[in-house]
């Protein structure tokens, strides 16, 4: 995702937060050229942007139907749109940024989504448009779904990019280590709380990295963009146990030590 944030002014918005967010994304929803945290809060049913120093209110209610929100420019006006699995139809909407919000949603799949967990939203094919990647419950699979930029995926069919294990994995993010322009999968490992990164090729995965070697069953609703001013993505992320949210800056070869940005309780 393109654009730098201020660490002290995401950190201001998401301190704003009452309790028990979830779904976090890190997007550019507002087309400010600034990544922005998204999450739902689930007292309220609610969906929130934190954008510079406070948050603000996209969705009105309902969101806790919702799964799997994920975060790209899918019909190609360079704002960045929201994706989400209804979990009462497995229907997969497309609800399009309108620089200050949402408009709208459109079906973009009519069924059979929640099937698949653990979507995310990037740019791996390297066409500049944004593309899902999932995993198969039935399967363990890992699912590449090419956007064509006009509010479609995987018209064209979808790609395997994991042969199988991916169960075995969670907390899934789609984010560009190595700033090499294209989206790779870093996911925590369930059997070893270790953090890996498969990086992106255009046309699948490479062999996969260790960036953490343990510890991170401990995090939950991980998530990817560009926070702090560097070419690499950066890693935010929930500590179950305290609530508090964590900004892992990302760098050529992996992360950074974390810095606390919510001192509310995620
Ligand atoms: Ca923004
Ligand atoms: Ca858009
Ligand atoms: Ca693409
Ligand atoms: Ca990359």
């Amino acid at each position: 995702m393109p654009g730098v944030a201020h660490p002290d002014t995401v950190a201001a918005a998401a301190s704003a937060a009452t309790v028990n967010m979830a779904e976090v994304v890190v997007a550019d929803v507002d087309g400010d050229r600034v990544d922005d945290v998204v999450a739902v809060e689930r007292s309220t049913g609610k969906l929130w942007m934190y954008a510079g120093a406070a948050r603000a209110e996209i969705g009105t209610g309902g969101w806790n139907g919702m799964h799997d929100l994920a975060g790209g420019d899918f019909n190609g006006d360079t704002k960045v749109d929201l994706i989400a699995v209804e979990q009462a139809t497995g229907k997969l909407w497309l609800y399009p940024s309108v620089g200050k919000g949402l408009t709208t949603r459109v079906e973009m799949g009519s069924g059979g989504w929640n099937g698949m967990h653990d979507l995310v939203s990037g740019e791996f094919t390297g066409d500049g448009k944004a593309d899902v990647v999932g995993v198969e419950h039935s399967t363990g699979k890992l699912w590449l779904y090419p956007g064509n930029g006009a509010g479609s995926i995987g018209g064209g069919g979808r790609v395997e990019i994991g042969t199988g294990g991916w169960n075995g994995m969670h907390d899934l993010v789609a984010m560009d280590l190595g700033a090499d322009g294209r989206s790779d999968v870093v996911t925590a490992e369930t059997s070893t709380g270790k953090l890996w990164w498969y990086k992106g090729t255009g046309t699948g995965l490479s062999p996969r990295v260790e960036i953490g070697n343990g510890g991170w069953n401990s995090m939950r609703d991980l998530a990817g963009g560009a926070v702090v001013g560097s070419a690499d993505d950066d890693l935010v992320g929930v500590e179950t146990a305290s609530g508090k949210l964590f900004l892992y800056p990302g760098k050529t070869t992996g992360l950074d030590g974390r810095m606390q940005i919510g001192t509310a309780d995620w």
